[in-house]
């Protein structure tokens, strides 16, 4: 023990995890912090408390976490990200730190049930899809693998919106998180910095002749640390930090309109201010150029590059091993106006050479991208820097010229060239392109699977590969498996364990031996019991919510993720409406009964997207309720798809849809949680899926389609959806439906936006290409269901072939080839 953690320890005596102690700490925080009795607490007390309860026991092993890190002036690794999509954390937290058991039987005395109080929790939903759970994930892992990190965000008073569905049609509504407090967080009012906007850049020349900038005029304001502890897994874990920004206006801005006397004035001035971190944007894939996303993305990062700062130098005196003990990890383009502001930092307040600051900021940046669609690559206008960051402005136009000088030295006179890979755009409006700041200044680029990554290199960082080609990279991404086995899927992780003991818990691969048990007879048996009673929860889940009874013996076959039209949650709506129609041409075959599940959000001002899930419900309102169909198909569209949600949904999947247009979907993560979980893909040649079938084999993986070559040369050559559109019976009669209003009586209309986009808008995203690929597809997946010796078999074998697809693995990749870390391994469990 170090003198400081022994006199800690005088300070809070180690609290014990056994029973006894446990119940003292429970009941002191009913009697001490919620000022209740056992008998009138309420379930929300009890939840509170037990989430103190299980605070004090990490905020304990983070103390001691940190003394840790500045022994050993270790490298802390910094991810920076606008979402980090956390979940609810009191089963996680308890899971991790090996207190789940004892807290259940202990409240169960005190007369409460575990589970029950988990559902109270309000999850942290502080993002929108999967490069915000990304992050989560990554969190987990760096500390499960003990590496020095921090999460940075922004701490939305308003999270992802709540989604209700009202006569089958999307209705947002706001989600106040905080509304009864957050039990996880520390408020530190004191960890307090000034983030300035607008104002103009002075110059003026110094005693050695040197010109300097100085950013003079500036609103302030003030960002306000919280931190959510973040639980390593295991006995004697780690504990890492989510630090998260809340703006607060700065008093001196108040005070100079308190002391002209416009009280308003100041009180308006203040609730703008603060709006800058009231609400995360709901958009994943549309780059909506809004003012407040901009002044979002500087709040935060500036902020974060302060805190970096401080703790740098408290133990370093020079800023020349900045890089060598610093790793920001920028999580898509979203935070890359860090790069400049380093520099500005390091030149303006620090005195620095441009040549040695940039040196430094490249080697402290990597850069992750996660897609290539063309609407989602920020790009913010060069008017907006000049007022809000100008002298972010001047660096960036710097940073460009000396780009585009090294370019011409090596192609000289291609102007075709250096008008492509400039950071500013001269068409039209000029603007500045995100991606090429954060390409240019960092020394890591990564694409998120290896499809994803030779695409990147080919199409949209063509240039910038020939030009910088070791700067390239893939990893491919992970999940973590405490959250989507562990704590997800309980019988399956006891199963599991029963075999092969608990080390993949912490080392994924070793699923590898349940291989042999595949054709177990007894584990097989034991495994469809767990897929049974996963599936009949989730049955009881839509009977209690949406009144819909699902048959628990038909094919679960699921959808779920962002609603967005590469992801082609039509094409499943357009196989859905064939089954339809067959089994109405035909009454009396007898076919496999399904269940096609669907749940994902659609960004509020994305009307195709709405329209979709508009039509979803208006197909499953007929299909439910032909007399003709019986329990053959049902379709179910379960709302609000979050986190907690996919916690229930993902452990009863069967088949998993994951049919994005090949060449779009970067990665993917839902494909692995719920192959992970035993559910067979049906899927594309797109993103990580072509590294599952790589895993898992090809007898255990329903490949569809075309490849992302053939659309790419589709794309180029002509594509006419017509063409498909006559030559097929069935597909034909599927969007005469669609279009006639067969699905909207009453107003026929209603859905000719989406035969019309097909046929007449070119059919983006080629649904009618793959269609007839899709619908055989599918039979073979029928086939292969009915017999069920043979369906569990691959199931097992998905589980088993997942190891790679831990996000255990990603940390390790990252701070071998971009961070330059090491993580201690986790402990043998
Ligand atoms: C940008 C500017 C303004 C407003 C919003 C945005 C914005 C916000 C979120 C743009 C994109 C996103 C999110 C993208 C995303 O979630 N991408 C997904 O990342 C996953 C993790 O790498 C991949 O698995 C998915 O394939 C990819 O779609």
């Amino acid at each position: 023990m170090t003198p400081e953690s022994e006199n800690l320890h005088s300070l809070s005596p180690k609290i014990g995890d056994d029973p006894a102690s446990v119940k003292r700490s429970l009941g002191k925080h009913i009697v001490l912090s919620m000022g209740k009795d056992p008998v009138s607490a309420t379930e929300h007390d009890w939840y509170t408390s037990t989430v103190y309860m299980l605070r004090d026991r990490l905020i304990q092993r983070w103390i001691e976490t940190i003394p840790q890190y500045q022994k050993s002036d270790a490298k802390i690794v910094y991810y920076l990200s606008l979402e980090f999509l956390v979940g609810r954390s009191l089963t996680n937290g308890l899971l991790n730190m090996g207190l789940h058991e004892v807290t259940r039987k202990v409240l169960n005395e005190m007369g409460n049930q575990l589970e029950h109080l988990c559902e109270v929790e309000v999850e942290a939903a502080l993002g929108n899809g999967g490069l915000g759970r990304l992050a989560a994930c990554m969190l987990d892992s760096m500390i499960t693998l003990r590496l020095p990190s921090y999460g940075y965000g922004i701490r939305y008073e308003y999270g992802m919106f709540k989604q209700k569905i009202e006569q089958g049609c999307q209705v947002e509504h706001p989600e106040n998180w905080l509304r009864i407090g957050n039990p996880w967080e520390f408020q530190h009012s004191e960890v307090l910095y000034s983030v300035k906007f607008f104002g103009r850049v002075q110059k003026s020349t110094d005693a050695a002749g040197q010109i300097r900038h100085h950013w003079v005029d500036a609103d302030e304001v003030m960002a306000m640390a919280y931190d959510i502890p973040i639980p390593g897994y295991g006995p004697h874990s780690n504990v890492s930090v989510l630090r998260l920004w809340s703006a607060k206006s700065s008093r001196d801005f108040d005070l100079k309109y308190f002391n002209e006397g416009n009280y308003i004035k100041a009180v308006e001035d203040k609730v703008e201010t603060e709006n800058i971190s009231k609400v995360l944007y709901p958009s994943d894939s549309t780059h909506v150029g809004r003012e407040l996303r901009f002044k979002q993305q500087y709040f935060f990062v500036s902020a974060a590059l302060q805190d970096i700062l401080h703790r740098f130098m408290q133990n370093h005196t020079s800023l020349e091993q900045f890089p060598e003990k610093v790793a920001i990890q920028l999580n898509d383009t979203h935070p890359s106006i860090g790069i400049p502001e380093l520099m500005r930092i390091l030149i303006d307040d620090h005195q620095l050479e441009w040549e040695n600051a940039w040196s430094i900021t490249s080697r402290t940046f990597a850069y992750t991208n996660h897609t290539l669609l063309p609407e989602a690559l920020e790009t913010w206008p060069v008017h907006l820097f000049e007022s809000l960051l100008p002298r972010h402005l001047q660096i960036i136009y710097d940073i460009n010229d000396r780009f585009l000088k090294e370019v011409s030295l090596q192609y000289p006179g291609n102007k075709e060239l250096i008008k492509r890979i400039s950071i500013i755009q001269e068409e039209g409006e000029r603007r500045v392109r995100m991606a090429h700041l954060a390409v240019v200044g960092s020394h890591k680029v990564n694409g998120v699977s290896k499809l994803h990554t030779r695409l990147m290199k080919e199409t949209i960082f063509a240039d910038f590969y020939r030009f910088y080609p070791d700067r390239f990279l893939s990893i491919t991404n992970g999940i973590t498996p405490r959250r989507w086995l562990n704590q997800s899927n309980p019988r399956l992780s006891q199963l599991i364990s029963s075999r092969i003991g608990e080390r993949w818990k912490t080392h994924l691969e070793e699923l590898k031996q349940l291989i042999p048990l595949a054709d177990d007879p007894e584990f097989s048996q034991a495994f469809w019991e767990v897929k049974m009673s996963n599936k009949t929860k989730l049955a009881g889940l839509i009977k209690k919510n949406l009144g819909i009874e699902v048959n628990v013996d038909s094919l679960f076959d699921i959808q779920v993720k962002r609603l967005h039209e590469y992801k082609r949650q039509l094409l499943n709506i357009l196989h859905l409406i064939t089954l339809y129609n067959r089994i109405r041409s035909n009454p009396l075959i007898s076919r496999l009964p399904r269940t096609v599940i669907f749940g994902g959000k659609a960004a509020p001002d994305y009307t195709y997207a709405k329209l979709i899930i508009n039509l979803i419900h208006n197909v499953a309102d007929i299909i439910n309720h032909d007399p003709l169909i019986q329990d053959r198909l049902k379709v179910v569209f379960i709302p609000n798809y979050d986190v907690s949600t996919a916690e229930d949904i993902i452990p009863a999947c069967e088949l998993s849809e994951q049919i994005s247009t090949a060449g779009t979907e970067a990665s993917g993560t839902g494909n692995m949680k719920m192959a992970l979980n035993g559910a067979l893909i049906i899927g594309t040649l797109d993103g990580a899926n072509i590294e599952i079938l790589e895993e898992v084999g090809e007898e255990n993986i329903f490949i569809f389609g075309l490849t992302a070559d053939r659309i790419g040369k589709l794309r180029k050559e002509g594509y006419d959806p017509n063409v498909y559109y006559n030559a097929n019976p069935e597909l034909k009669q599927v969007l005469d439906m669609i279009g006639s209003g067969f699905f909207s009586p009453g107003s026929s209309d209603r859905f000719r936006p989406i035969v019309d986009s097909l046929l007449r808008g070119g059919d983006r995203y080629f649904l009618l290409a793959d269609f007839e690929s899709y619908v055989a597809c599918q039979e073979r997946v029928e086939t292969v269901y009915q017999n069920r010796r043979e369906w569990i078999r691959r199931s097992i074998l998905n589980t088993a072939n997942m190891g790679k697809f831990s996000s255990d693995r990603v940390v390790q990749e990252y701070a071998e080839k971009i961070w330059n870390v090491r993580p201690y391994s986790a402990p043998p469990s």
